[in-house]
C-alpha cells in the first residue's frame, strides 16, 4: 500500500527558519520574556520528551496509559455509536496510548479511519510506516501541521462523523483562557454527534506535580535547555547554557505548573542577527502545564458547547480522560 501522508508538506526550511526567528525574537523582546513551548519538539526534543515520559516522576503518561490499557472496552463502546467515523488525533506523537484503543476498535469491527495530526512530519512518517504493520487492516491518513489547519484538511477528506482525540494533557500547555477558546474553536469545527476524547491531568498533591516537572535525573531541565540549544543550532543563537537555570513551579491554587529559565548573570545573547539583553535573575517563561479539577473540566466542556458523555479515571484518580459530545 502507499504509505504516504495525505498532505505531505513540502518542507520549506527557509520559511520554517524565518517563522522560528520571528517567534523567538517576538518572545525574547516581550516583557516578560517567553518562548513558545511548541518549539521544544525537534528531533532532540522528541527524544528528551520520550525520556521524560519514561522517568519515574512523570506520572501523567503512566496514568493515561493505564486508562488506555484497562478501559478500552468502555472507551470503544462510547466512541463507536454505530456509524462510520474518522478518528482524528491531535498531537498523535508515537500513538502508544491510542494504539490500544485502535486495536480494540478493530476488534469491535468499528468502521473508521485513523487520522493522526502532528506538527512533526517526522512523527507522521513514522506512524505511516509502523501502524499498518502493528495493526493490520487499520486505515491511516496522517496529516502534518497545526491542529485547526489539519482539522480543516480532515474535513475535506471525508464528511463522516468525527471523533477527536486530544490526549496526554496536551491541553495543559495552554493557559486556561486559551484552553477555553481552543475548546470553543474545536466545537465550531464539529457537528452535533461528533465527539471529543480529551485527557486532563488532575490537581493532586503539589509535591507530586512539581516532581514530575523536576525529575531527579534532570531530563526536564535538559528538555527546557534544549530549546536554547535549538535556537543556537538553527537560527544562529549563542546562548551559553551554563548561564541559564531550570526553575519549575506549581501553584496548587490555580493549578498552573510553570517552568522558567533564569538568567544567572547580566548577559547579551545574539539570535537571528539581533542582540537580546538579559539582567541577572531575569526569567524566560518556557511552558505552562495546567492541572484541572474534574469539576473544572466539566465547566470547560459546558462553556465550549459540549456535553459530557462519560469520564474515565485511572485507579489513582490522578488523570481524567473525558468524552464530550458536540
Ligand atoms: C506534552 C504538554 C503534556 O506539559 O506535561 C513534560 C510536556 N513538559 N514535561 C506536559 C512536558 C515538561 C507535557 N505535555
Amino acid at each position: 500500500h502507499s504509505a504516504r501522508p495525505l498532505s505531505q508538506t513540502i518542507e520549506n526550511p527557509e520559511l520554517h527558519r524565518t517563522q522560528f526567528c520571528d517567534d523567538v525574537l517576538k518572545g525574547l523582546k516581550f516583557e516578560p520574556k517567553y518562548l513558545e513551548s511548541k518549539y521544544f519538539y525537534d528531533a532532540k526534543g522528541d527524544e528528551l520528551f520520550q525520556q521524560i515520559m519514561a522517568s519515574p516522576e512523570y506520572y501523567p503518561t503512566d496514568c493515561e496509559m493505564e486508562i488506555f490499557r484497562e478501559q478500552t472496552g468502555g472507551l470503544s463502546k462510547v466512541i463507536r455509536d454505530g456509524s462510520p467515523f474518522n478518528l482524528i488525533e491531535l498531537g498523535a506523537g508515537d500513538a502508544t496510548k491510542s494504539i490500544h484503543l485502535l486495536r480494540k476498535l478493530l476488534e469491535d469491527k468499528a468502521e473508521f479511519t485513523y487520522l493522526p495530526i502532528d506538527i512533526s512530519g517526522h512523527v507522521i512518517d513514522l506512524l505511516h510506516q509502523t501502524l499498518p504493520l502493528q495493526l493490520p487492516g487499520l486505515k491511516v491518513e496522517g496529516l502534518e501541521g497545526d491542529y485547526f489547519d489539519a482539522l480543516e484538511k480532515a474535513e475535506k477528506y471525508s464528511d463522516q462523523r468525527k471523533v477527536v482525540l486530544f490526549l496526554g494533557s496536551n491541553i495543559g500547555n495552554m493557559p486556561v483562557p486559551a484552553a477555553e477558546a481552543f475548546c470553543r474553536q474545536l466545537r465550531e469545527h464539529l457537528s452535533p454527534g461528533d465527539m471529543v476524547l480529551m485527557g486532563f491531568d488532575l490537581k493532586k498533591h503539589p509535591k507530586i506535580v512539581l516532581a514530575a516537572y523536576n525529575d531527579a535525573a534532570g531530563v526536564t531541565r535538559q528538555f527546557n535547555l534544549n530549546l536554547l540549544e535549538r535556537i543556537n543550532r538553527e537560527i544562529d543563537g549563542n546562548f551559553n547554557l551554563d548561564q541559564f537555570e531550570h526553575y519549575p513551579t506549581y501553584d496548587p491554587e490555580t493549578g498552573a505548573c510553570k517552568s522558567y529559565l533564569i538568567s544567572l548573570a547580566d548577559q547579551q545573547v545574539h539570535v537571528c542577527g539581533e542582540t537580546i539583553n538579559f539582567k541577572k535573575d531575569e526569567y524566560i517563561f518556557m511552558e505552562v502545564s495546567q492541572k484541572y479539577s474534574a469539576a473544572e473540566t466539566r465547566a470547560m466542556a459546558k462553556q465550549a458547547g459540549f456535553k459530557v458523555t462519560s469520564e474515565f479515571y485511572d485507579t489513582k484518580g490522578w488523570f481524567l480522560d473525558t468524552i464530550w459530545e458536540a
